[in-house]
């Protein structure tokens, strides 16, 4: 298909080749993207790289952007808005809390964690879409990545779990401001996938199963799947879609 071609994607958290950013980015170079990278280690964009090469995807651009950092995330669109013109879709595939946080008692979190879950994972959204949003003058598509851990209590994702739920609430309020803009913000809630980020969570594995046992189709998603949906959110086909969660997750969320 060529869903997007000539469209100018920003994809920001490709880690390595596990990541779902990574997932993302093999279907949108199929649609035709031309495909703008950031990363916030050097580590990350020497796979990144390693990566583009031996899938033959060349990338338009790929930038430094701390998500921490407003005046990195403005440097960082600064230079994209420069040199690519116009952004049509921007891809929000970041998340980070302490390993401590991520096990044991959520009444145990501190005040430091929550605020750096809360920091990088949900604010990190708000700050790049007022940046992405400069640029997006022929109106556009954003989409964040979140999981059911926002919506239930799923054990020991804790201080992600409130973090995530304030990036789906954010997705909502931000959907309202840049709608004017004929800017939709949507986010995908993934199942599990054995990522880098998800080697953190204690007791990850027993997550996978849980999906293969109970999910209406009765097995896991894979990066490919999740890359799809952020696909067609990112399109036209999605025109009418706004402050949406979409699950692709098998089904899971829908069963007791
Ligand atoms: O099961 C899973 N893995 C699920 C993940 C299920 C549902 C949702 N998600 C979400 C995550 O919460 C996250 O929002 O998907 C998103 C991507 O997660 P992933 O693909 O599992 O994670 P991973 O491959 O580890 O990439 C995370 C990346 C980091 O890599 P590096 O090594 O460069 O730090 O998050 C990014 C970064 O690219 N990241 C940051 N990027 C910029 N600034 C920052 C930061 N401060 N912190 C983390």
């Amino acid at each position: 298909t060529s869903l997007l071609s000539g469209k100018n994607i920003v994809v920001m958290g490709v880690a390595n080749n596990r990541s779902i950013a990574w997932g993302i980015t093999q279907s949108l170079h199929n649609a035709g993207a031309n495909l703008i990278f950031t990363y916030r280690q050097e580590r990350s964009k020497q796979k990144l790289n390693k990566l583009l090469d031996k899938h033959g995807i060349e990338p338009r651009m790929v930038v430094p952007c701390d998500a921490e950092d407003d005046q990195s995330i403005e440097q960082a669109f600064q230079k994209i808005g420069e040199e690519a013109g116009i952004i049509h879709g921007l891809v929000h595939s970041i998340a980070f809390a302490n390993a401590e946080e991520l096990q044991g008692e959520y009444a145990d979190t501190s005040r430091d964690g929550y605020l750096l879950a809360q920091n990088i994972s949900a604010y990190s959204l708000v700050a790049v879409t007022r940046e992405a949003r400069k640029y997006m003058t022929e109106g556009g598509s954003i989409v964040t990545q979140t999981y059911i851990g926002a919506e239930r209590v799923v054990p020991n994702y804790n201080v992600m779990g409130a973090a995530k739920a304030a990036l789906e609430a954010s997705v909502r309020y931000l959907a309202e401001d840049v709608g004017k803009d004929d800017i939709r913000v949507n986010a995908v809630s993934a199942g599990p996938l054995r990522t880098l980020s998800a080697k953190g969570i204690a007791g990850f594995n027993d997550k996978v199963s849980a999906v293969e046992e109970k999910a209406p189709l009765r097995r896991q998603v894979d990066q490919d799947q999740v890359g799809d949906v952020n696909l067609f959110l990112l399109s036209e086909l999605a025109r009418g879609v706004t402050g949406e969660v979409l699950h692709v997750d098998a089904g899971f969320h829908t069963v007791a």
